[in-house]
C-alpha cells in the first residue's frame, strides 16, 4: 500500500471462558497497544469480530502489526503478530513524445518512470492515433525490452 493510506484490519477472536472483553492492536512491536472496536457495537461474547481503521505509515518499509485481546477473567491472550509493507507508486510516468512518422515507418519512442523504492518495473505501452493519422489505420508494438527504471523503447508501426 502507499504511504498515508486507509487501512482496516478486522480480526476474529475468541475466548473459550467468561468471553471476549477487549481487543488491542499495536503497530511498533507490542510497545503501544490501542483499543479495536466490536464489530457488533460490543465485546460481550465468546466469538467476536474487532476492527480498526488507521493510516499506514509515511515511510517506506514493513512494519509489524499484533492483535492481542483479554477476557472477563483478567486473562489476556498471547498477541497475534503480522506484517505490512507500505510501499509507493512510481512516480515521474511518462511516454515521451509526441511522436509522428510516416504511414509504414517505425517509430522510436522512449518513456521513463522511476519508483521511490528503487523496485523493478514492468511497462505496458498502449497506443490512441492523434488527429493526422488516417482512420482505420493499425498500429503494432515492436519487441519490447525491459530495463529497471527506464522504460523500453519499443519501435511502432503505423500503416494505413
Ligand atoms: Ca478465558
Ligand atoms: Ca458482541
Ligand atoms: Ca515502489
Amino acid at each position: 500500500m502507499p504511504s498515508g493510506a486507509e487501512l482496516t484490519l478486522i480480526a476474529d477472536v475468541s475466548d473459550t471462558g467468561t468471553g471476549v472483553r477487549w481487543v488491542e492492536y499495536s503497530l511498533d512491536g507490542g510497545l503501544t497497544w490501542l483499543l479495536m472496536n466490536s464489530q457488533d457495537g460490543t465485546f460481550d461474547e465468546n466469538i467476536e469480530t474487532a476492527e480498526i481503521t488507521f493510516l499506514a505509515p509515511t515511510a517506506s518499509g514493513t512494519y509489524p502489526i499484533c492483535v492481542r485481546l483479554g477476557d472477563g477473567a483478567g486473562n489476556v491472550a498471547m498477541p497475534a503478530c503480522g506484517n505490512f509493507t507500505v510501499n509507493e507508486p512510481p512516480t515521474g510516468v511518462s511516454a515521451g513524445g509526441p511522436y509522428s512518422s510516416d504511414e509504414g515507418q517505425p517509430v522510436d519512442i522512449v518513456g521513463s518512470a522511476s519508483d521511490p523504492e528503487g523496485d523493478s518495473l514492468v511497462y505496458t505501452w498502449s497506443y490512441l492515433p492523434g488527429p493526422a493519422v488516417d482512420s482505420g489505420a493499425s498500429c503494432t508494438f515492436g519487441m519490447q525490452q525491459l530495463y529497471q527504471r527506464q522504460l523500453p523503447a519499443p519501435t511502432m508501426d503505423i500503416s494505413a
